[in-house]
């Protein structure tokens, strides 16, 4: 009997492999390669590049935690948020639940949204909404001449390697920050302190040169490598610690206080 297994790389000694059922797709576009395979343990996964971006089964810690954690730090009300990257839909999804009015959600490749679509509706459905506008580009441009028009930006991209090395680099939270409102919030993915900490230590340094406040937080993914895993806020005003927040499936009044506290390793790293 064959096996079937896709498998993350890490390094030419270590990989995660899950079983899978099936592969049910597999397309080039002009910037990346992407892959959905049905797993056994997992759901539905999709991959770019070879690396999960995200499964049915554990998406909403990722997805929770790269919005619901901003929008309570934020000392202003947060109406208007920008995505970059998220062309799975999964971020805005959470937005529209805390009640953010307009999102702009500018993902680089179209397909990313197309395979989306089909693939993992409950996500994506989220582009159809009210309030949501989804732009295909490049984020890089379309920040230019974006000036204090949002209360949030999110950078929910891939590894800093190819398409998306350019969003780690200082000169880019520094656009991003122009498109902030006074006293906005920017947060990024900025990978796994274990595995990689070169993509903490760049995020983490890019927003100190920007911002006054910075934090990074982390949450337990379990696809993702090592599974635990980092964020990197930076804002010109204080973070607010909020009273009380509304729970999701990870996201609670706990984690809002814990997910900032950091292993000493990780304070080596920033
Ligand atoms: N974007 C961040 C995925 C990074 C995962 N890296 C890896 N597996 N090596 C997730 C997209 C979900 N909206």
């Amino acid at each position: 009997m064959i096996e079937n297994w896709f498998s993350e790389r890490y390094s030419d000694n270590l990989q995660l492999s899950f079983r899978i059922k099936d592969q049910l797709l597999s397309v080039r576009t002009d910037f990346q390669r992407i892959d959905v395979f049905d797993t056994y343990d997992f759901g539905k996964l999709l991959s770019i590049d070879g690396t999960v971006q995200l499964t049915e089964r554990d998406e909403f810690v990722y997805h929770e935690m790269i919005t619901h954690v901003p929008f309570y730090s934020s000392s202003i009300p947060v109406r208007s948020a920008l995505i970059i990257g998220g062309g799975d839909g999964g971020a805005a999804g959470q937005l529209l639940s805390l009640g953010v009015e307009r999102i702009d959600n500018v993902e680089i490749d179209n397909q990313v949204v197309e395979v989306s679509r089909r693939f993992f509706p409950d996500l994506a459905g989220s582009f159809s909404k009210p309030g949501v506008n989804l732009v295909i580009g490049d984020g890089v441009k379309f920040l230019r001449g974006k000036k204090a028009q949002y209360d949030l930006a999110i950078v929910d991209s891939t590894d800093p390697v190819g398409p998306a090395e350019g969003l780690f680099q200082e000169e880019f939270y520094r656009n991003l920050k122009e498109a902030l409102r006074p006293g906005g919030i920017a947060v990024t993915q900025s990978g796994s302190p274990f595995y990689q900490p070169r993509a903490l230590e760049m995020a983490y340094r890019g927003m100190r040169s920007v911002f006054r406040n910075v934090r990074v937080y982390t949450a337990f993914i379990p696809t993702y490598p090592s599974g635990f895993w980092s964020f990197t806020m930076g804002s010109d005003a204080e973070f607010s610690s909020p009273k009380g927040v509304r729970v999701g499936r990870y996201f609670n009044g706990d984690i809002m206080r814990g997910c900032f506290l950091l292993p000493q390793f990780v304070h080596e790293i920033i």
